[in-house]
């Protein structure tokens, strides 16, 4: 059953704004015929309102009671909670996730805004000492500012909130883009923080593509840009940054994550985890694993059944309870994925299980793919096992020795999401020591984390702090504050005071 039509609107300055000539279609990647909502496409000068808005809005907010700020997030926390249902279906129809991993997103968002409530009443800095007795010395956090948050389609309803969150609890204010491949979920959102009552200003909504996301990060008011999706657009917000000093720019950018299954693995909790980190979302979470590495002792046996479970994972409607995984996001997405599956084939991979376009009666006007899955040996040159495909495209790749597979785990330009399977301590840790990545899972897929601890990669996965709690830190400048109860002043390091 399709939803009603959505009317897209910026929303700036406490005002809903409705769209001018130009507009672009959320268009439903289960069918190509359901249009989700029509929206207006952002102009640099809605940009710049939005930003003056939140500009404006922040001295206000700023000196809001930390209390009174984080109380707004329990209004919006009951708020969601109520909306739970309706914002599942609603993401399911405009994102192609299933029906019980919307149901999952829409609670992971309300952890966060959960946690965010609670921080109000807990210590925002520290008290040190100091070298001279008479000194008391604190550590302090201060808002930045405007926080532009950046986001993708595939986590469309908790990656703003991991984001808005802490931004806004912090006394910031905020302007959001949404994807514009889900800019329905998104402006739902919105509208929820209007019903909690968030003052204006404070939050600002405008639609678009990346040309309004470009005036956004190009504002020298926007102090704090925050930004999950592609390593080429969040390089390019990185690249046109460097032009303001005092900026911060926290990125989650690709990733080539992998699970590593040992020689003492439990084979059928390998075989799950490696499934799951593959498949679940159709391989579009920005974690999703592209490598599944297998000690070349079980490698034949974990194949075996790794490609009969994979050939029977049910691609379809995500409305369905019975669907596994639903279908990619655009078809700019299955062309990709495609693309890859030949270079693959091309590179030399045996192919266990071929997948491709489904063009069954039933989801021929959807963008829905069936798991590709080879096999192919590991060498630095190979693209398939270093570039992110970002769909349901995974290789298992044989080693000798665990050190060989930290070698192979770190032989990409990524670092976000690693899985071992073992039943070895030393072995967990070797993994945990050398292994370049952000989040580290043991006996576990490397998909499913929580929003209470850090969530980010290193090299080219970005910069490490970008979501979830740990995103306090980018979203506010510490400052020292010393003061001296003596009558007089004493210096630090022996330095002399007399004048
Ligand atoms: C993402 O893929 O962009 O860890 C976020 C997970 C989810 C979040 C993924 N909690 O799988």
């Amino acid at each position: 059953m399709s939803l009603p039509r959505i009317v897209g609107k910026h929303f700036v300055a406490g005002h809903w704004l409705p769209a001018g000539q130009d507009t672009f279609a959320s268009i439903s990647p289960s069918n190509r015929n359901e249009v989700i909502g029509i929206f207006p496409a952002g102009t640099p000068e809605n940009a710049h309102d939005a930003v003056a808005a939140g500009k404006a809005a922040f001295p206000g907010w700023k000196r809001t009671s930390r209390i009174l700020r984080a109380e707004c997030f329990d209004r919006l926390a009951r708020i969601i909670d109520r909306e739970t249902d309706s914002l599942a279906r609603l993401m399911a129809h405009e994102c192609g996730k299933t029906l019980a991993e919307c149901r999952a997103e829409v609670i992971e968002g309300l952890h966060m805004v959960q946690y965010v409530f609670g921080t109000g009443r807990m210590p925002i800095g520290t008290i040190v000492a100091s070298e001279i007795d008479e000194k008391d010395a604190f550590v302090r956090r201060k808002p930045k500012g405007v926080v532009a948050v950046i986001t993708p389609w595939n986590f469309p309803f908790a990656v703003p909130l991991w984001m808005l969150g802490p931004s806004l609890v912090e006394g910031n204010t905020a302007v959001f883009k949404p994807s514009e491949d889900t800019p329905g979920i998104g402006q739902r959102l919105v509208e929820l923080f209007v019903e909690a009552d968030f003052p204006e200003g404070t939050i600002n909504l405008v639609h678009g593509d990346g040309k309004v996301g470009e005036a956004l990060v190009r504002n020298r008011d926007i102090s704090v840009v925050l930004f999950t999706g592609s390593y080429d657009v969040g390089h390019r917000i990185q690249q046109l940054s460097a032009d303001f000093p005092d900026r911060i720019v926290a990125a989650e950018m690709g990733s080539k994550s992998a699970v590593i299954v040992c020689e003492d693995a439990n084979l059928d909790l390998g075989v799950n985890a490696a499934i799951l980190s593959a498949f679940k979302t159709s391989g579009q979470r920005c974690v999703s694993a592209g490598r599944i590495l297998v000690s070349d002792k079980i490698i034949d046996e974990f194949a075996k059944r790794y490609a009969s479970t994979a050939k029977r994972l049910r691609v379809g409607d995500p409305l369905d309870p019975l669907t596994f995984t639903g279908p990619l996001i655009n078809d700019t997405a299955v062309q990709k994925v495609l693309g890859y599956n030949q270079l693959a084939k091309d590179e030399g991979a045996t192919v266990l299980v071929d997948g491709g376009r489904i063009l069954d009666s039933k989801l021929k006007d959807g963008n829905f793919l069936s798991p590709f899955v080879y096999r192919l040996e590991h060498s630095s040159h190979v693209r398939s096992l270093r570039e992110e495909a970002f769909g349901p495209h995974v290789a298992l790749i044989p080693f000798k020795t665990n050190d060989d597979a930290v070698r192979i785990y770190n032989d990409t330009d990524y670092g976000l999401s690693m899985a071992v399977i073992t039943e070895n301590y030393r072995t967990m840790r070797l993994f945990r020591e050398e292994c370049e990545f952000g989040m580290g899972y043991v006996n576990l897929p490397c998909i499913g984390a929580e929003v209470h601890l850090p969530f980010g990669g290193v090299k080219k996965s970005g910069n490490g702090h970008p979501s979830a709690a740990g995103l306090v830190d980018a979203v506010t400048h510490k400052v020292a504050w010393t003061v001296n109860h003596g009558t007089e002043i004493r210096m630090a390091q022996g330095l002399s005071a007399s004048v």
